[in-house]
């Protein structure tokens, strides 16, 4: 049975050549298999996404700092070279892989599928992939995530969504990033959520920064909310584990 994420890559006018067909069909083929480890783990899966420097990294150091201590979070990081993402987010206490794709300008399934098995996944309740800073080649690669997420900076413009509609296409969350420095710049939130809802009438969005803490709690609440769900216990519970 295709699983919804592999249909909402197949969906739109992108015109795929046979070669891009069996790489995208093998790479879904890896993603279900992943799939169904952290659905048997009870793992929640993200996949962060977005343009290079939005603030994936900085992101997800704030929010180890706020859940480090009520959920067991770990992290795969794809970069080009460098361990330098991984590097900052060990230094919050929380376990985190980094996946040097040595120029490939995105992550795939069979990246994460080896990387987990270097990953001591016992007890974790979330596994949060932060992907290749890059708005248009990750969007093709289901990586076997229950919720995709997009940042979308202050700093990039507003027009984004309808520039790289494939990305907001396929995520569930939009995640307005940079908030702290809306005073000065020529970015309007309700143009891009605007654009992005018509892209994808169903993604949720949230405004944040991690430099002045808006939207922090409340994206760190979405996250053990989805938890909760994916495990099928009441938050308290959760917490209290
Ligand atoms: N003003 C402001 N700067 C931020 C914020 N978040 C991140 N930054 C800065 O933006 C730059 C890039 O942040 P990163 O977190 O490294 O971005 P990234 O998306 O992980 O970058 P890549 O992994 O290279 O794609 C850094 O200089 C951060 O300090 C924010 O909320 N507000
Ligand atoms: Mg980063």
């Amino acid at each position: 049975m295709r699983m919804i994420r592999t249909s909402k890559n197949m969906r739109g006018t992108v015109q795929c050549d046979n070669t891009t067909m069996h790489l995208l069909q093998a790479n879904d083929f890896v993603a279900d298999a992943i799939r169904q480890e952290v659905a048997k783990r009870n793992i929640l899966l993200i996949n962060i996404v977005s343009s290079a420097g939005s603030g994936k990294t900085t992101l997800l150091q704030e929010t180890a700092r706020r859940l480090k201590d009520k959920l067991t979070i770990k992290v795969l990081v794809g970069d080009l070279e460098t361990e330098r993402d991984a590097d900052r987010i060990r230094q919050t206490g929380i376990d985190a892989l980094q996946i040097v794709t040595g120029g490939i300008c995105h992550l795939e399934a069979q990246m994460i599928w080896q990387a987990m098995q270097k990953l001591n996944l016992e007890g974790t309740d979330i596994l949060i992939i932060e992907n290749v800073g890059n708005l248009v080649c990750p969007a093709s690669f289901d990586l076997g995530e229950d919720y995709r997420v997009t940042l979308i900076a202050t700093t990039e413009g507003d027009d984004k969504p309808k520039k790289y509609p494939r990305m907001f296409l396929t995520s569930e969350m939009m995640l307005v990033s940079k908030s702290d420095l809306l005073p000065y710049l020529p970015f309007s939130v309700e143009a891009v959520v605007k654009d992005a809802k018509e892209v994808n009438p169903d993604i949720e969005h949230m405004t944040v920064s991690s430099t002045s803490g808006q939207g922090i709690d409340e994206w760190c609440n979405w996250l053990i909310e989805k938890a909760k769900e994916k495990k099928g216990i009441e938050q308290e519970e959760l917490l209290a584990v």
